[in-house]
């Protein structure tokens, strides 16, 4: 038996005994290089847990947590920064000697497909700042650069790619030098990946020769760290502190001293930014404490009657928006992932339109409605596993979140860029430039500050301000 033939054989007993030999149907007729791309999907998929996935969350509907115990989880509100406490100060030179000892790294999940957003490469890549039309990836590299010049120390950052944008990522990274890095502190890593199921349970083909296979949600990065090697060579480096947030939002601080201090000095294993919520149906994830342990329901799962509950003087019950902004242990991740085989984030469901083939007549069919169902695992899961109390800070949204997630209206390019022109006009009012405004109270012009010029509004107040009577980039 040739290599191949051996590899089908595998594959043909895991389907079978998995109740999905179906994916082996069109083999007969496939060309060589077919079949390898087919034996390639196939060898992705962990087959062991398909049987009982399909029963629990494909088949059949998984049962919600109880939402009837739950109260607000308690977090540490904004600190206020013109009178910052001895606390807020104390922590912050924690954070910043940790960075100086190179115990803290970035890490971006990137892997996500960014269907909503309708931007052809990885979401990374997308031009988004106001006037220099820096790709998001560019803004991320060039405040770990402004941050590693300030440490006197090389900050290691990770990206979690997936299999679909793996490549391009990479390639992107090279073609633009790794804006400035060296490119040998930057590690990719791609994420694990899911298959679509039918509603009966078994999983589709996106062509005869290919599985339809998206990215297993940005939970799987824990995995995917423990099964890369990810870290192992974190461990090999020193670091202890993994400062995590998503490519999509451009105002993110990549590596804040204040947060990183605070979780060290508290000894929480996973912490997280939140603000308070813009309106009851924002859609975002919401922090509660269940049985002790913080949460994130997700807005999709929050019950109206909660979403709209009030306190006694008015104010909203549950108010505390996930901003998917985390600093997590390096041990706390390798604590879960020791037994990587055993581990595993619950697996929230979701019907979605896939276009996939036909089994009877081979035919492709591109749905209308949905016609399957995505499991993904999400990070904030991992929160109610920690063994101490975890850390949640209040910001400033106005400061530090700004996602780009929809091609038009709320969550888009467009409110993000407003966003960073409006905060680059109130860094440089605190500089005391004179910032013209329009009627409506919105910056006259188009303003961009480079992470390499400054990564908060103290940053400018030691420089001369810059005369704003125009489309302004300040470097
Ligand atoms: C997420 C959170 C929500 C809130 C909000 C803040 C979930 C389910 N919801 O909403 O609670 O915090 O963000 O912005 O997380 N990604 C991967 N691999 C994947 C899937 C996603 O790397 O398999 C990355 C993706 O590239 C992006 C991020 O995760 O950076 C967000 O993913 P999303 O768009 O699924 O999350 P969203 O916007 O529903």
């Amino acid at each position: 038996m040739d290599n191949r033939q051996q590899r089908f054989e595998v594959m043909r007993q895991r389907c079978e005994a998995a109740g999905q030999r179906h994916l082996l149907r069109f083999w007969p007729g496939l060309s060589d290089d077919e079949r390898d791309a087919l034996l390639a999907d196939l060898e992705q998929i962990d087959f062991v847990p398909i049987q009982r996935l399909v029963e629990t969350c494909v088949r059949n509907i998984p049962p919600h947590a109880d939402f009837q115990c739950i109260e607000p989880a308690p977090f540490v509100p904004r600190p206020d920064p013109d009178h910052p406490s001895d606390e807020t100060h104390a922590a912050r030179d924690e954070g910043w000697s940790l960075l100086r000892a190179g115990r803290v790294a970035a890490l971006t999940v990137a892997g996500g497909q960014g269907t909503r957003l309708g931007f052809a490469g990885p979401k990374g890549c997308l031009p988004v700042s106001p006037i220099r039309r820096k790709p998001l990836f560019q803004l991320f590299a060039e405040q770990i650069l402004a941050t590693e010049r300030r440490v006197g120390h090389p900050i290691r950052w990770y990206i979690m790619t997936s299999p679909g944008n793996d490549d391009a990522t990479r390639a992107f990274f090279r073609e633009h030098r790794a804006f400035g890095l060296d490119p040998g502190n930057v590690v990719f890593f791609p994420q694990g990946v899911m298959p679509a199921f039918a509603p009966d349970g078994r999983i589709l083909l996106d062509q005869p020769h290919r599985v339809a296979l998206s990215p297993d949600g940005h939970g799987g990065s824990l995995l995917a760290m423990a099964r890369r090697g990810v870290l192992a060579e974190m461990a090999a480096h020193g670091i202890e502190y993994i400062s995590y947030f998503q490519v999509d939002n451009p105002l993110v601080r990549c590596l804040d001293p204040l947060f990183v201090g605070l979780h060290a000095q508290r000894g929480s294993e996973m912490s997280s930014k939140m603000v308070p919520k813009s309106d009851d149906l924002e859609r975002v994830g919401n922090f509660v404490l269940a049985d002790g342990h913080v949460r994130v329901i997700e807005y999709s799962d929050l019950p109206d009657s909660l979403a709209h509950a009030r306190n006694p003087d008015g104010s909203r019950r549950f108010d505390a928006a996930n901003l998917a902004i985390h600093v997590l242990s390096r041990g706390f991740v390798e604590r879960l992932t020791r037994d990587a085989e055993a581990f595993g984030l619950p697996w929230h469901r979701a019907e979605k339109k896939v276009p996939c083939i036909d089994l009877g007549t081979g035919q492709r069919i591109e749905p209308a409605e949905p016609n399957a169902i995505k499991l993904e695992a999400f990070i904030f899961d991992a929160l109610p596993l920690t063994q101490t109390p975890s850390l949640i800070l209040e910001t400033d949204r106005t400061e530090e979140f700004s996602p780009v997630k929809n091609a038009t209206g709320v969550d888009s390019l467009e409110t993000a860029q407003r966003d960073m022109v409006r905060r680059a006009a109130r860094w440089l009012d605190v500089a005391g430039a004179r910032v013209p405004r329009r009627a409506d109270g919105e910056p006259a012009h188009p303003i961009e500050i480079s992470p390499l010029a400054a990564l908060s509004a103290d940053d400018l107040r030691a420089r001369p301000p810059p005369t704003v009577n125009g489309p302004t980039y300040v470097e």
